[in-house]
């Protein structure tokens, strides 16, 4: 197995326990970046990954680094002296995250340009894991995804994308015909039902049921994929692949903070591919690991080792 390669902004986090930002506020210090999250996610599995990226040349830009290197995560970042570490404000009220606020315009990440791509890291990896965060950063990174996406389908690297919409870094318009144009090229694509309605161009489904969400799998396919996954949150997780619909329920989980769950569950779906398991596993694996995070507070600390993982027992599944 040589792994899977993700490319995208990571960004230091500082997270205010309780209450807004003021004189005094206690500030825990972190780092979060859905593509990094869900590389610690692989990596904690056991699983080669490396990170591509760009940093600023400042304490934060050598906090992410050496964070997710800690990880087990082999990281390709230059460092830029002329712009900063993206940096986001995360506070919370009554324990739980109220409000997520980005300072990451101009960020060393959103200057990113196809140079930062390295072809043979891609060429050789299993996996290539992109979101459409990256292509809402600007032109440079969008490019730099497009490069990326191109080396993996040229040389047989299975591409995965998660939608991952950002309402904040860019409006709808926008967003999904470049969103719609990386489903197209990708291989296996992984979308909140809210993101898949977005880009099909329908209204979010009411009620969510496993049947809904079913349809917006297959609607996605259509699209190009040959997989496409859907998240239906606390109901579990749906795919569609070859006609065939694999819905897979959760467990209930005492949730903490849920941010992060959507990369953790991407994490373990992918372990689980490159361990050759069926559908209906890869999705319950992305259950198991969506659960976990939300059970501890922060974007991608609660995420388990393979050993944490197998004293959990084996994830329960249900196909159709
Ligand atoms: O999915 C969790 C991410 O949202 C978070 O870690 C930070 O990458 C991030 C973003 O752009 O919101």
């Amino acid at each position: 197995m040589t792994g899977v390669v993700t490319l995208g902004e990571t960004m230091a986090l500082l997270a205010l326990p309780e209450g807004r930002i003021g004189v005094g506020t206690p500030v825990v210090v972190g780092i979060g970046g859905a593509e990094s999250n869900v590389a610690i996610a692989l990596a904690r599995l056991d699983v080669p990954c490396t990170w591509i990226s760009r940093v600023g040349d400042d304490a934060l830009g050598t906090l992410v680094g050496r964070e997710i290197r800690a990880e087990g995560v082999a990281v390709r970042a230059r460092r830029s002296t002329d712009a900063p570490t993206g940096m986001m404000v995360k506070e919370h009220l009554g324990g739980r995250p109220s409000r997520v606020r980005y300072y990451r315009s101009g960020s060393a990440a959103s200057r990113m340009s196809p140079a930062d791509v390295d072809e043979a890291v891609v060429a050789e990896a299993d996996v290539l894991h992109v979101t459409g965060i990256t292509a809402a950063l600007g032109p440079g990174p969008r490019a730099a995804l497009a490069k990326a996406v191109e080396v993996a389908r040229a040389n047989g690297t299975l591409v995965s994308f998660d939608v991952n919409h950002r309402s904040t870094l860019w409006g709808s318009d926008e967003a999904v015909p470049v969103l719609s144009g990386l489903i197209a090229a990708a291989d296996l694509v992984f979308a909140g039902s809210d993101e898949a309605a977005l880009v099909l161009g329908r209204p979010g489904p009411d009620p969510l049921t496993p049947e809904s969400g079913a349809e917006l799998a297959e609607a996605l396919v259509g699209l190009g994929p040959a997989t496409a996954v859907v998240k239906l949150g606390e109901l579990g997780s749906v795919a569609n692949r070859a006609d065939e619909s694999v819905f897979a329920p959760t467990e209930p989980v005492r949730v903490v903070d849920p941010v992060g769950a959507g990369d953790a569950f991407v994490g373990g779906y992918l372990a689980e591919l490159l361990r050759g398991g069926s559908l209906a596993r890869c999705l319950a694996a992305g259950n198991v690991l969506g659960g976990i995070v939300c059970t501890v507070p922060g974007d991608w600390e609660g995420l388990p080792t393979r050993a944490e993982l197998a004293a959990r027992g084996n994830p329960h599944e249900v196909v159709r």
